[in-house]
């Protein structure tokens, strides 16, 4: 045996000898997210924009007799709102591509009622390949809202509207793209101009849009965009508008068909006991109305009010979609610009040095190699810290390399192996002494992440304790920071 041939038996001696002494994972918990919904969650907080007819008729949900003449924006500068979504650490933009008035952003050779018919750019405009190309050059994700709610067009209600949607739908995900949200608004039928009918339409929504041949069309040119909204989504609805969710948190969900209460409230909280899965998105304005409104510019939402919704939805295992209602000029408002950045530094500072990072830490329990609980302080993701398959509570107890004051706390589930944590607890060590962080936030749920303040404590130790999974725990990730106090003061 040569040099070379011992040094290989050597090398594979030991890489089997590695692999045969990592221990098997845990079995997932059902119901689990697929490769595409564990992205989705990745990215944490992205952007709505409304613009349409109804930023220059003042309708918040225009009647659809609007002429298209009158939009008319004399400065559209898709550049300027794809560069402050970036420099607000938003991930995307999603586009109403069409609201409730039937008005489409794009040349639509569906209907006559589009950008083609406006004065801007003298019919030849096409909002949404400017927006698509200004998102792909700053590097942000590009989605379209469609809302299926038409008032526009003569045939709303009857089968020949249902082959136009879909027809809309296929222009836009064959001409636009890469797609990764598709938004489909839940609001449904009622009065409307309809070809000049003015009458009242009603539609069964679960079945008149065909939802399921929707999402199929999607899917085959764009299999990694997430469904919002309609009957076969990827994401739910949160429940509310005001961009928060529910602080217990579960990205779990019945079917439409099997809800055995509210849906209103099921979206907001989840439930642990449903059979899909099914994540939580917050939507709301950085003004009270969706669309652009000169008399709310001194309505735009405080920095603290921002801080507090992302810690209550992307710190409540959410997503958080910020939406800039944009002037009728084709640009978003400095004061709402400035605002969002000053909300992105705020929170980058609040979460800016992860006090835990390759600390020592003791876990009660772990399966073996492999499921350490150094890994839930690694700073890898995909690397988790597991117990045993009949262990479903326990602690970790994480020593700081320096004393330091703390008062927020971050963790995050391995979700692809399904979402487990019913409660924990915080407690802070100083000195041998322990106390328990008075947490504004509730700590039951934990999911793709959880982020805990407290009032701000001294510690040379932080321990978490698990009192209650749905299975052994998967503990992924746990962080502990400094955030400023004038920054933002966690509000009850
Ligand atoms: C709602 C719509 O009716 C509003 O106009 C807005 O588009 C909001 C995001 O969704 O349901």
């Amino acid at each position: 045996m040569n040099i070379w041939n011992t040094a290989l038996w050597i090398g594979l001696g030991l890489a089997s000898c590695v692999a045969c002494h990592r221990a098997a994972p845990p079995m997932p918990v059902q119901p689990t997210p697929t490769a595409e919904q564990v992205e989705w969650h990745k990215l944490g907080a992205y952007a709505l924009v409304h613009f349409s007819l109804s930023t220059f008729n003042g309708l918040d949900r225009g009647y659809g007799d609007t002429p298209a003449s009158l939009f008319n924006p004399t400065n559209v500068d898709c550049d300027q709102w794809a560069r402050t979504v970036r420099a607000a650490g938003l991930k995307g933009i999603i586009l109403t591509a069409k609201h409730h008035d039937g008005f489409c952003l794009w040349p639509t050779a569906t209907t006559e009622y589009s950008v083609k018919n406006s004065p801007w750019k003298e019919g030849k405009g096409d909002l949404v390949r400017e927006l698509s190309e200004a998102c792909h050059k700053e590097g942000l994700k590009f989605g379209l809202y469609l809302s299926p709610w038409d008032r526009n067009n003569a045939d709303y209600g009857y089968e020949g509207y249902v082959e136009t949607f879909h027809a809309q739908i296929h222009e836009l995900i064959t001409q636009y793209g890469p797609l990764f949200e598709f938004w489909f608004d839940g609001a449904r039928g009622g009065e409307g101009w309809y070809g000049g009918a003015k009458e009242q339409r009603t539609i069964d929504p679960k079945t008149y849009y065909q939802f399921e041949r929707a999402r199929d069309s999607i899917k085959a040119y764009h299999p990694e965009a997430m469904i919002f909204g309609g009957s076969v989504p990827d994401i739910r609805w949160i429940g509310n508008e005001q961009g928060w969710a529910g602080d217990t948190q579960w990205s779990i969900f019945w079917p439409a068909t099997m809800r055995p209460w509210p849906q209103f409230k099921q979206s907001i909280y989840g439930d642990e006991n449903g059979l899909m899965w099914l994540g939580g998105e917050c939507d709301v304005s950085i003004r009270p109305s969706w669309f652009y409104r000169s008399q709310q510019d001194n309505q735009v939402k405080s920095v603290a009010h921002l801080v507090d919704l992302y810690y209550r939805s992307v710190g409540h295992n959410a997503a958080f979609l910020l939406n800039f209602p944009v002037s009728p000029e084709g640009r978003i408002h400095s004061l709402d610009s400035i605002r969002a950045v000053e909300w992105h530094q705020t929170l980058q500072n609040d979460l800016k040095e992860n006090l835990l990072r390759g600390c020592a830490v003791e876990a009660s329990n772990d399966r073996g190699y492999g499921y350490r609980a150094k890994n839930a302080v690694d700073g890898d993701w995909d690397s988790y810290w597991a117990t045993e398959d009949s262990v479903t509570t326990g602690s970790l107890t994480i020593t700081l390399e320096q004393a330091s004051e703390v008062n927020r706390l971050l963790l995050q589930e391995y979700i692809p192996l399904g979402q487990r944590v019913r409660k924990f607890e915080i407690e802070i060590g100083y000195k041998g002494q322990w106390t328990p962080a008075q947490a504004v936030d509730t700590t039951t749920t934990i999911g793709y992440k959880r982020i805990v303040r407290f009032p701000t404590q001294k510690a040379d130790q932080i321990r978490i304790h698990f009192f209650d999974a749905r299975g052994p725990l998967c503990i992924s990730n746990v962080e502990a920071f400094l955030a400023p106090a004038l920054a933002s003061a966690p509000t009850p």
